[in-house]
């Protein structure tokens, strides 16, 4: 069974020292949980900062809490005082947590800050290489190691890579205010599984891997070079059961009592969260002002609570802001509280799990209104809280969780005035409407939970690799070596080669790929070659074919196999019957798409017609090919015909035409004792199917393939095709 290691910016243990004792406190965290209940893993190990500076610590102190966190499966990142100034507030706090919540005016762009993040990110994956294992998953967490799964992959070929955004994952816009943007795309692209919680921000990420570096993907499925990477929603969870049945401890009784003490009969709002400026407080504390100004007849009925736990005090971004949040508190309480009300009751601390439970419970009102925020787990604690009594969640349509929470009121953070009226709304909201609210969304949160959604994504990354098995193996220069001896002992050889993609680079213009000249001498030297027959299997049709090669000694099949030209007829033929009644049918629906698309363009060849969308925009491309195709496999269905992508195109061609059929065409009367294709897309699958058993077949890129072997690119065909020539 494998290993599982989890590496995140901060452990689920705190280490803390007081004059010289050391004292270890856990924090029972919802991520820490999740992970507690995923089976089948022999071991479990986490690997991250121990929430100490190590100038604190002597290396005796260091090797004994390494070795008292190991007795508890952990595995302490020591960071420097500076280092988690550069890297911890400055990196990832100052730079990376700002952009990434649209905050584009607080990022800031210090190199410094940058260099040490590289820095961490490498001394990350020095310690998580030393504890994996052959059969190691590895799950890095957030945004502090986005350049991890790269740095590990440069190490761990064979282990399955896992990466976790807990934050959004902002538009290609802001993203690419990012000096460093091309580097952190290719950090994150070393892993096997990408997770995201909502689908829009793996949109962006797609969106900018394909503006920044050029990679398109296939149903959230990205080529990159030598592996693939799937990218993929996982709306986390919370423990639901742990906030569904925390009101029945004795603890939380307690502190319900005291509250109620308090609060009497007045209504309740709750505001919950880390003080940060992403969180919305200070939009929310004037919607609330606007609201006691609207309303006076609510006065002395309501009271607000906000809690807000201290966060990264050594940003200054975040001490401005708890001077205003404090300052707005200030004005209100001034302007409206009298002796027995007030109206904003503010707590300034982090607070044990039975307080923040026993807010949950006394609250009438929770108000979430992050500007931008991951999930936002406090608005799913709040619901799954609600089980003898209703409430009303006003949730921002900001956060990642909105999506799931559809029966919550949602405003738009900015709105001061929309949410002044949610809480009105909320207020007066019927008692079985709350029920009925709550109870659907309740179902939804308690279904797929913290661990449902740590299983998923453990078996999302378990299942990528197992696809393995149908990648083929890289040809090495053994393998080389030993496939030229054995074309020159052989009699009666055969090639048959693929043409773009695999003798010449794809282009934006595919009239700009005819043969170099240095690409016809080579086909030629081939062709000359005692015994050798070479033969180009292309998709073009046989006038381009015949233009470019029609005059070299040797086969040409055009079309997919519709057209055959043999090196011994030295002719065109064909099988197929040249009425193709089904293109007038299906030319005014390309006509129109086309028209749709700017930069597209239909291209008809005999036997088959074929859209072209290279130049389209990616976004508008992925919207219209994914119509296009609804289309066609509508009306093609009873027509046998077949709709297939091909890179940036989508062709329609009858479903008897293949390249296999050609090639066996060409074998029955031949006893060739050595036979080789090449070839790159998924037409040549039936290229390769079609070969003997003991022909070497050659998968250019990457991908699921039946051939035997893979090369990286066209480089590499030609070297090897020169290497038989000479
Ligand atoms: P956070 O920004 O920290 O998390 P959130 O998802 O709301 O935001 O989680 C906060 C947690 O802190 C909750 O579990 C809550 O109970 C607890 N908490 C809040 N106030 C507290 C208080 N005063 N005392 C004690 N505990 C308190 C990041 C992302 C989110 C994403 C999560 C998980 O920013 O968008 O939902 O990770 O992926």
């Amino acid at each position: 069974m494998p290993k599982l290691i989890i590496v995140s910016n901060r452990l689920p243990i705190t280490v803390s020292k007081v004059g010289n004792k050391i004292s270890y406190s856990s924090s029972s965290g919802g991520l820490a949980t999740a992970l507690a209940s995923v089976d089948n893993i022999e071991e479990k190990l986490w690997i991250g900062w121990p929430g100490i500076a190590e100038d604190d610590l002597t290396n005796q102190e260091k090797k004994e809490i390494t070795k008292e966190l190991l007795k508890q499966n952990c595995v302490p990142v020591f960071l420097s005082q500076k280092q988690i100034k550069e890297f911890y507030l400055g990196f990832c706090n100052g730079t990376l947590w700002p952009l990434f919540h649209y905050f584009s005016l607080y990022t800031e762009y210090e190199d410094r800050y940058w260099q040490a993040y590289k820095k961490i990110n490498q001394q990350f994956c020095n310690v998580t290489i030393k504890y994996a294992n052959k059969d190691s998953l590895i799950w890095v967490h957030d945004y502090h190691l986005m350049l991890l799964p790269q740095e590990l992959r440069k190490k761990l070929k064979e282990q399955k890579i896992g990466f976790f955004l807990h934050v959004p994952f902002p538009s290609f816009e802001i993203f690419r205010l990012l000096p460093y943007r091309k580097e952190l795309l290719n950090g994150l692209l070393g892993a096997d599984l990408l997770g995201f919680h909502v689908y829009d921000y793996a949109r962006h990420f797609l969106s900018s891997t394909s503006r920044l570096l050029g990679y398109e993907h296939k149903l959230g499925t990205i080529l990159v070079k030598d592996h693939k990477v799937k990218v993929d929603a996982f709306p986390i969870g919370i423990d639901y059961e742990k906030f569904a049945n925390a009101s029945k401890s004795k603890l939380v009784k307690n502190e319900i009592k005291a509250l109620r003490a308090i609060t009497k009969k007045q209504k309740v709002i709750v505001s919950i969260d880390r003080l940060d400026y992403t969180k919305g407080i200070l939009q929310r504390l004037k919607a609330y002002q606007m609201f006691l100004q609207k309303n006076p007849q609510y006065h002395k009925k309501i009271m607000m609570i906000i809690l807000a736990v201290p966060s990264r005090t050594g940003v200054n971004a975040y001490a401005d802001l708890r001077k205003n949040v404090e300052q707005l508190i200030s004005r209100i309480n001034g302007a409206y509280s009298s002796v027995n009300w007030t109206p904003v009751h503010y707590l300034f601390r982090s607070v044990p799990f039975e307080q923040v439970t026993a807010f949950y419970s006394v609250g009438d009102i929770a108000l979430i209104t992050p500007l931008r925020d991951g999930m936002n787990l406090v608005a799913k604690e709040f619901i799954a809280s609600k089980q003898k009594s209703p409430g009303v969640l006003i949730l921002s349509e900001m956060a990642g969780a909105a999506s799931e929470l559809s029966e919550a009121i949602t405003v738009n953070p900015n709105d001061k005035v929309d949410i002044a009226s949610a809480i009105k709304q909320a207020i007066e909201m019927p008692s079985a409407e709350q029920k009925s609210r709550v109870k659907h969304m309740q179902k939804r949160i308690s279904q797929y939970d913290v661990s449902s959604w740590a299983y998923d994504f453990m078996r999302a990354l378990k299942e990528i690799k197992s696809n393995k098995k149908n990648v083929p193996v890289m040809i090495g220069p053994k393998e080389i070596n030993k496939t030229k001896k054995d074309f020159q002992d052989a009699k009666n050889k055969l090639l048959f080669l693929d043409y773009d993609g695999t003798l010449v680079e794809f282009s934006s213009n595919p009239g700009a790929v005819s043969p170099s000249k240095d690409l016809v001498n080579l086909i030629s030297k081939l062709a000359k070659i005692k015994g050798c027959e070479a033969v180009i299997v292309s998709g073009r049709d046989k006038y381009t074919l015949e233009k470019w090669l029609g005059h070299l000694p040797i086969s040409l099949i055009a079309e997919h196999g519709a057209w055959i030209k043999s090196k011994s007829k030295k002719r065109w033929s064909t099988e197929l019957t040249k009425k193709q009644d089904w293109k007038k049918a299906l030319q005014p629906i390309l006509a129109y798409f086309t028209n749709r698309t700017p930069n597209s363009f239909v291209e008809e060849k005999e036997f088959s017609l074929v859209w072209h969308y290279r130049k389209v925009e990616k976004s508008l491309a992925d919207v219209r090919t994914q119509e296009l195709k609804e289309e066609l496999n509508y009306l093609t269905n009873t027509l046998n015909l077949g709709v297939y992508e091909g890179s940036k195109i989508l062709e329609i061609k009858p479903t008897n035409i293949n390249k296999g059929d050609a090639v066996r065409k060409l074998l029955k009367d031949k006893s060739s004792d050595f036979v080789m294709g090449i070839g790159d897309d998924y037409t040549d699958e039936d290229l390769f199917l079609a070969l003997p058993k003991k022909a070497i077949s050659i998968k250019v890129g990457i991908g699921n393939s039946c051939a035997k072997y893979r090369v990286r690119g066209v480089d590499q065909v030609l070297s090897l095709l020169e290497k038989l020539a000479n």
